[in-house]
């Protein structure tokens, strides 16, 4: 337990004279104003209680279901967490901090910001309903200010620290305002949240990188969905945040029970519940005053002064003496986080009872729990609140309305109205320069092209930030590295350059850098694409973030990915080597559905390009398109491009021949847009042959093949397929809506060719990537692609075997004029 102090907790806390808020200067105790203050949070914590159930209560029993299925939520996982957040929100936390709430007390938060002004009534009563309070925090569905969505257990938790090491980076270039002082990364963790591997990599990443203002919470009540956690977990906790640096704030027991411990008996009674195995305390929590005194009587009855206290004490009064643990108790808990006034990460392990002041507290099936019509009912009387006035923010509280709207007016949580920043947008030039070479892959095109970017000084160069997982050299960001250095929060020199080893990496370490190297875990890889992509909002500064895997790991960290896009976070994932073309090098490197991944993934822009000229042409788009914000003009945006996101590329480290040509604006928008006929189709042609990405000499070949029996057959360049899907999709909903004229992008494309024309599509990848393409206009398909693992061999003997090489695509075209010839 930490010693409490009473220096204020960091800055600004207390400037007003109202209730309490300007309490707590060390110099001048004040004893009526912290009780006044004690008073206000203690009847917020209450409110807090009854809104969240309340909330829970009147989305599953009052209003009306029209589809019969259940609608959920977690009155214990709330209760668990309110005494905690009723400290934070109001009182601790400052307008700079952020936090990432348990995805299941999200009733809780939503209570907060409603008692703040930030939050309707009529979204608290559609809780879980369409356009109501999200079921888990969310940042982009929700109204209130959400920091960091959380849902998938874990990965919140672990967004605070990369949002940390973010904040460092735009505040060690001094990008951030002088009224922005910088704030505290708080993650509110359920316990079993910490069963989720990706924690665990976080916390070694934050080690490596000197993590700072981090404080995650730990909602300690030993239980998860299904059951009570081990004992044997118990001071494991302590040890692993210890070992990473951490200072761990262990809160234990309430003061009721600390005055008891210093009593007659009160080292054995200290002892006794040390020892309790977590389901026994659990059980007892839920049978209450009876159970515990029959256990205390037979186990401790004998010890002196075990009797007297059990006297002296009701069943309400020892149930209330034995489960005051320190999460539930406000002073302790305030204490706790004041005293706290260093950057240090602190890992609060705070113990509390899941369902805490609800009628299932303990029980370990409490986690969909919810209390019924009855228990509602003596609920809603326990807290004095009439009929009618269950959204009242004050019905019920023992403290007038006046000094509580005073007190919550001059919350500092609250001083700032929003929180979120709008940062200005960095230009782009149009074309970025393209890497002279007859012969050249997409991945060494990207090196280049950004090597070229990191020659000059230039906005856009100064705002991308790179970052790779231990592939950074082998992904060709090395000569960008070379220029623009690694980040780190000290100057550190390259020893072998120091040492005069000869190396083609320079790695200078400073703050300066621009580059943040990641250990080989996928999922930090995407949590940070997430914080820094989120930069523009949390921090007003604006990041292009560009970050880089090899393209089959995108499934290890594939959970983070989607994280960062449901936030909306923006930034380039550059993927590469990818598909069964990285041969020899290949076997379980070699990437099927990845293609998949890029058509399905909301928030995220896929690209496979072939040629470095299309590449170029996609980066240039894909920087500003990461920076826009919906606002402009929307009217036939199909594509989504005036809400912008960010982007995917599919690269490969095959050479293949560059094609020399210009690139015409016509031809750039193509690109954009998802395809271009690279060879068009002769009017009402009977074949093409659609590719994407580095099969393209495959594709070109089989082309040449086919010219001398079908000499109008088009070849078709897709650049995107998951452009040209969203297009299609989105001109098919606007006919069924009513504007007949709509057309996409790939309807244009395939109607020039014959209404019976065969298609035969090629991709290294899976072959549902294309073969879609034949519901656009009704055209029969043939689908080459890979289906099945990828093994190590050289690229002639591999497309030949996985039937993507140029006989295979002749076999299709033939397949498909039979079929032509059938119909
Ligand atoms: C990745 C993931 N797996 C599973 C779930 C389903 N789930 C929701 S809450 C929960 C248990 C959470 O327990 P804990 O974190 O201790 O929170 P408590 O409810 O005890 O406060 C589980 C398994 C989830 N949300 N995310
Ligand atoms: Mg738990």
């Amino acid at each position: 337990m930490v010693a409490p102090r009473l220096t204020e907790a960091g800055t600004s806390r207390g400037r007003s004279e109202v209730a309490g808020h300007a309490s707590r200067d060390s110099t001048q105790p004040d004893d009526g104003a912290e009780a006044a203050r004690l008073a206000c949070l203690k009847a917020l914590e209450r409110k807090l209680l009854w809104l969240s159930s309340w909330m829970i209560h009147n989305a599953n029993h009052l209003r009306p279901s029209r589809d019969g299925l259940k609608v959920g939520g977690h009155q214990a996982s709330s209760a668990s967490l309110v005494t905690l957040m009723t400290a934070l929100y109001f009182s601790v936390l400052r307008p700079q901090d952020r936090v990432a709430v348990k995805p299941h007390a999200s009733p809780v938060f939503h209570a907060i910001q409603y008692l703040l002004g930030n939050q309707s009534r009529d979204r608290m009563e559609r809780f879980r309903a369409f356009g109501g309070a999200q079921s888990y925090p969310s940042r982009t569905k929700d109204g209130d200010d959400v920091d960091f969505s959380t849902g998938s257990v874990g990965l919140g938790v672990a967004m605070t620290s990369f949002a940390s090491l973010v904040q460092d980076y735009v505040s060690l270039k001094g990008w951030l305002g002088a009224d922005q002082p910088e704030g505290r990364m708080v993650a509110l963790v359920g316990d079993a949240e910490l069963d989720e591997g990706n924690v665990y990599e976080a916390l070694l990443e934050g080690w490596k990188h000197d993590l700072r203002n981090v404080w995650w919470v730990i909602d300690y009540n030993r239980q998860s969905l299904d059951a009570v956690v081990s004992d044997r977990l118990f001071g494991r906790f302590d040890s692993l945040f210890d070992t990473m640096g951490w200072r761990v704030v262990t809160l234990k027991y309430g003061k009721k029970l600390q005055a008891a411990f210093e009593g007659a008996g009160g080292e054995a009674l200290r002892r006794w519940i040390d020892d309790c195995p977590n389901s026994l305390y659990s059980a007892l929590v839920f049978q209450g005053g009876a159970a515990w005194r029959r256990h205390l009587t037979s186990d401790l009855g004998a010890e002196p002064g075990i009797k007297a206290l059990l006297e002296r004490h009701d069943d309400a009064a020892l149930a209330e003496l034995m489960t005051n643990l320190a999460g539930h108790d406000l002073e302790t808990v305030l204490e706790a986080f004041e005293a706290i006034d260093d950057d240090r990460p602190t890992c609060f392990i705070a113990y509390t009872i899941k369902g805490f002041g609800l009628p299932f507290a303990g029980h370990k099936d409490n986690h969909a729990g919810l209390m019924n019509e009855a228990q509602m009912a003596s609920f809603q009387a326990e807290n004095g609140i009439p009929a009618g006035q269950e959204w009242e923010p004050f019905a019920g509280l023992d403290l007038p309305a006046e000094t509580l709207e005073a007190y919550l007016s001059a919350v500092p949580f609250n001083a700032k109205g929003s929180r979120r920043y709008q940062a200005q947008r960095v230009a782009v030039p149009a074309d970025l320069a393209l890497p002279e070479a007859p012969r050249m892959s997409t991945q060494e095109g990207f090196g280049r092209i950004l090597a070229e970017l990191a020659r000059a000084e230039s906005p856009l160069a100064e705002r991308i930030v790179t970052t790779s997982p231990d592939v950074t050299v082998s992904t060709n960001l090395g000569a960008w590295v070379n220029r623009r250095g690694i980040f780190d929060r000290r100057p550190r020199e390259d020893v072998f350059k120091a040492e005069r080893v000869v190396s083609a990496q320079r790695w200078m370490m400073s703050p300066e850098g621009q580059h943040i190297e990641l250990g080989i875990a996928e999922n930090n890889l995407f949590l940070l694409l997430g914080a820094l992509g989120l930069s523009q909002s949390l921090f007003g500064v604006r990041l292009l973030p560009v970050g880089t895997l090899y393209d089959p790991f995108i499934q290890r960290g594939l959970d983070a990915l989607n994280y960062a896009c449901y936030q909306d976070a923006r930034f380039m994932l550059v993927a590469t080597p990818s598909g069964i073309t990285l041969g020899p090098e290949g076997g379980a490197h070699q990437s099927i559905s990845s293609p998949l991944i890029g058509l399905a993934q909301d928030g995220l822009a896929a690209f496979e390009p072939a040629f470095v000229d299309e590449l170029a042409a996609i980066m240039a788009w894909g920087f500003d398109y990461m920076q826009r914000d919906g606002s402009g003009e929307a009217a036939g945006d199909w594509l989504r491009d005036v809400h912008g996101g960010s982007v995917y590329l599919r690269l490969s480290t095959r050479p293949l021949d560059q094609l020399g040509r210009e690139i015409t604006p016509e031809l750039r928008r193509q690109i954009i847009a998802g395809g271009y006929w690279i060879r068009p189709p002769a009017p009402g042609a009977e074949l093409a042959l659609v590719y994407s990405g580095v099969v393209a000499p495959e594709a070109l070949g089989a082309h040449d093949a086919l010219l001398d029996d079908m000499p109008g057959a088009g070849l078709l360049a897709v650049t995107s397929a998951d452009r040209l899907n969203a297009g299609w999709h989105a001109a098919e909903r606007a006919r069924q809506g009513g504007i007949p004229e709509a057309r996409s992008h790939v309807e244009a494309l395939l109607a020039p060719l014959a209404p019976d024309a065969g298609l035969v599509t090629l991709v290294d990848g899976h072959p549902a990537g294309l073969s879609w393409l034949g519901s656009v206009r009704g055209h029969r398909v043939q689908a080459l692609g890979v289906e099945h693992f990828g093994q190590s061999g050289d690229l002639d003997d591999l497309y030949r075997h996985y039937r993507i090489d140029i006989a295979a695509i002749l076999d299709a075209c033939a397949a498909a004029a039979l079929q032509r010839l059938d119909m």
